[in-house]
């Protein structure tokens, strides 16, 4: 197929694979990107060289187009921005907030910018910024979420702008991507179905917890900090949600009681495996994901069910 985001990026399907923090390295991202679709290097909390090398080590593995996340609440965002110039990548996404600062840096390299947006207001300012295309992303989705679920926010963002949208959030097979269309989406991003692909190089304990998890096992931690992150229940997520409880209940809670649960804990699940004091984030289609394949595997069958699907109806 070709659609107006596949000409943008040059890419076959329009299918992003999402920028998981920790998660979302070079070995990934080519072997999306060598399917098809838009692989995604996730920048995180990292600092610049750790994701110069990814970058690097991304071109070695793909001629084909990639993407690189900018995850705007890192204390490395400018060194990464910098970066990110320098290594000539085409086309970024951000996530987790506003990336107004960076756009004339952007532009003037001539980088395309697809931002996550959680809310029409949002999505509209990303418009003015000369954005190319949003990302609407709803709460089903795994990581930071808003507070909007994908299948009320993706029409109003697509009424409201000019660009086009990725829709994002609960969507991980054909059925999805069909259904992300009809709602006037022009493209999807899929994280967690990636998540368990045989290149991603997680932790096996993720995505064996992944592949084990029903639809009802995600919730979110850090509901009262202003940054809601959606993740597998575990001791962890049971302990924020005492806590959360109980610093609730104060006139003034304390915060950093609570972003210090949070400290580390991603790092703890990719890398150690932690599964009961790790952040394990997810999104809530996890009970939908039922096998590791190949990223080809996956775009391929996805495909063959949207295809499918369009033609139908
Ligand atoms: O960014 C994500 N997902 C993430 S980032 C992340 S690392 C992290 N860990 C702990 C706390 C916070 C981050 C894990 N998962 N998705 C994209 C996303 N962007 N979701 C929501 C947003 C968002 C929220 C507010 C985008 C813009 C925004 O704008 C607010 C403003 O006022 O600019």
């Amino acid at each position: 197929m070709s659609n107006v985001i596949c000409e943008l990026l040059g890419i076959k399907y329009p299918i992003f694979q999402g920028a998981m923090a920790w998660i979302a390295d070079a070995s990934l991202a080519s072997a999306v990107s060598n399917a098809g679709g838009l692989g995604i290097i996730a920048a995180g909390n990292a600092p610049a060289d750790i994701v110069r090398a990814e970058i690097r080590a991304c071109k070695e593995k793909t001629d084909k187009p990639f993407g690189v996340n900018v995850m705007l609440l890192s204390p490395f965002v400018d060194e990464i921005v910098d970066m990110i110039c320098e290594e000539g990548v085409k086309v970024i996404t951000t996530g987790a907030g506003d990336p107004g600062k960076y756009m004339a840096k952007f532009k003037e390299h001539g980088i395309c910018v697809i931002p996550v947006t959680p809310s029409v207001a949002h999505a509209k300012k990303m418009e003015k910024l000369g954005c190319a295309a949003v990302i609407a992303e709803g709460m089903e989705s795994g990581g930071h979420v808003g507070k909007t679920t994908t299948m009320a926010l993706v029409p109003q963002v697509v009424d409201a702008v000019n660009i086009p949208v990725i829709a994002a959030g609960g969507i991980a097979d054909g059925r999805g991507m069909a259904a992300g269309f009809m709602l006037g989406a022009k493209g999807v991003q899929i994280g967690t179905r990636f998540l368990v692909a045989t290149e991603c190089t997680v932790h096996p304990n993720y995505k064996a917890k992944i592949i084990k998890a029903k639809d009802i096992d995600t919730v979110t931690t850090g509901q009262i900090t202003g940054h809601p992150v959606r993740v597998l229940k575990n001791k962890l997520s049971r302990q924020f949600d005492a806590v959360e409880k109980e610093e609730g209940g104060k006139p003034k809670p304390d915060m950093e009681r609570i972003e210090e649960l949070g400290r580390g804990a991603l790092q703890k699940a990719v890398k150690e495996g932690d599964m009961d004091y790790g952040s394990v984030m997810s999104g809530q289609i996890a009970g939908m994901v039922t096998k590791e394949q190949t990223s080809k595997e996956i775009i391929d069958e996805i495909m063959a069910g949207f295809t499918a699907l369009v033609k139908e109806y």
